[in-house]
């Protein structure tokens, strides 16, 4: 079964930095993602520990908001069918060494801090997520 959906995808600042962001946006276009909106900005370190805040209790939280924080990102709302499941496979596993091959993490990753992209893992975090971003 299919549904359409939509997701948040994060071009995070290491991908940005190294203009990957058309080349990664080709990926949702070769996969069927339709990019709905998209925007540049930098988070503040307390925006970001608010968006991670699922990950507050793990060792690498106060890294991970640091480097969420540290240059421009760009958010973009995806829609397609089963567009969480869709690009989480797309995007690959956390790891880059991990990530397999022909998946936006192997090819761009850099570490798993410095890993491109995020992705939404739920129908409900993916509407928390856009409406993070989006809320107007
Ligand atoms: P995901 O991005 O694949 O959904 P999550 O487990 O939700 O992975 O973790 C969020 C982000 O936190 C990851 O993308 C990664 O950059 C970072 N992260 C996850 N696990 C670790 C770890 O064990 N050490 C350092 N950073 C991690
Ligand atoms: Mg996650």
């Amino acid at each position: 079964m299919s549904s359409v959906e939509q997701t948040l995808s994060i071009i995070k600042p290491d991908a940005v930095e190294r203009n990957l962001t058309e080349k990664i946006k080709q990926y949702f276009v070769n996969n069927k993602l339709k990019i709905v909106k998209e925007k540049k900005i930098q988070v503040t370190k307390e925006e970001a520990a608010e968006f991670y805040k699922v990950h507050q209790t793990k060792p690498f939280y106060d890294r991970l908001c640091n480097y969420l924080s540290s240059g421009p990102i760009t958010v973009i709302i995806l829609e397609g069918d089963n567009a969480i499941k869709e690009y989480r496979k797309i995007m690959g596993a956390t790891d880059p060494i991990k990530a397999e091959d022909g998946t936006i993490r192997k090819k761009y990753g850099i570490s798993i801090d410095k890993n491109s992209v995020h992705g939404s893992d739920s129908i409900e975090n993916a509407k928390k997520e856009i409406e993070f971003f989006f809320k107007n």
